[in-house]
């Protein structure tokens, strides 16, 4: 199958299962929940949902079990993108075409969505239902004590107050190397590893993948910096940061060799994450 193909068949599935786990937009209090849905259905690439689900297929896990911790992770990044927007952070009115949630609602309603998504998130992987009784709940909860880790003050949002703190002074290579890895990295790292977790996969196949989600974390970022002309690329210079980004392709690839022909989906996501125009 093609891969915009496969891309867009996972992202239809997983808007599905979002659309279940938000509140209706018309619930009280409907001005937050209008906001949570506007934020989240704004046209997203779905991609470290479609990550998580793919690590859980490679390891032999069956995809459903994956899906819970795919939207957690999806909710989340929805959040970070509507507090970075605001104005105390990037203070941009744009985000994917349209409007930031601040823009189109107000800086109260934003912070609260993001607030709310954040909370959703861990919610959803630690709720029991009649299909989920709290005895096979164990390795949910390990998967959100993983992702906790990932985007907390040691991860993502870590990353996000490195960046702030730096945005007034000179920048030296470990610190831009320090944001990449928590800010953005983290949160696209631990989609892999929570994916192979969940679908059972081994230690070898779980470290793996994570080492895998590690470099396609470090390239999202310099491929955002090298279409900024930001961070990194701003600092190596364009044609350096290309050559850096084409060499953390080729180490997530041979991280996919272990997998053989089953790898195809995340080689090819991986080429997706270098060639990307948006
Ligand atoms: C505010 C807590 C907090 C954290 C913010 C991730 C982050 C930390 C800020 C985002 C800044 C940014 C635009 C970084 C570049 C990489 C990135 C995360 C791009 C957006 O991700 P995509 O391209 O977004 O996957 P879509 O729109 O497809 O969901």
């Amino acid at each position: 199958m093609n891969i915009q193909t496969y891309l867009a068949k996972q992202s239809k599935k997983i808007d599905k299962a979002l659309d279940g786990y938000l509140p209706k937009k018309d619930a009280t209090p409907s001005i937050l929940h209008e906001a949570m849905r506007y934020a989240v259905f704004s046209g997203g690439k779905r991609i470290r949902p479609i990550l998580v689900l793919a690590a859980c297929g490679i390891v032999g896990g069956d995809e459903r079990k994956g899906m819970p911790a795919a939207c957690a992770v999806e909710l989340i990044h929805n959040y970070s993108l509507i507090h970075d927007d605001m104005p105390c952070m990037d203070d941009d009115n744009f985000r994917r075409g349209q409007p930031t949630c601040h823009k189109k609602f107000n800086e109260e309603t934003a912070l609260l969505a993001g607030d709310a998504l954040l909370t959703l998130a861990f919610q959803i992987l630690s709720q029991t239902t009649p299909s989920r009784p709290a005895k096979a709940l164990e390795r949910q909860l390990v998967t959100a004590s993983l992702i906790a880790n990932a985007v907390g003050s040691r991860g993502m949002v870590g990353g996000q107050a490195v960046d702030l703190e730096c945005q007034t002074t000179q920048i030296e290579f470990p610190t831009i190397e320090y944001i990449n890895t928590h800010k953005t990295g983290a949160l696209i790292a631990v989609c892999l590893k929570a994916g192979a977790y969940l679908g059972g996969g081994s230690k070898g196949e779980i470290q793996a993948l994570y080492g895998y989600g590690k470099y396609i974390g470090l390239l999202f970022q310099i491929v955002d910096d090298i279409m900024d002309r930001e961070g990194y690329a701003k600092m190596v210079g364009v044609p350096e940061a290309r050559k850096e980004a084409e060499g953390l392709l080729l180490k997530a690839k041979k991280v996919l060799g272990r997998f053989g022909p089953k790898a195809f989906v995340l080689s090819r996501i991986a080429d997706f994450v270098l060639t990307r125009k948006y």
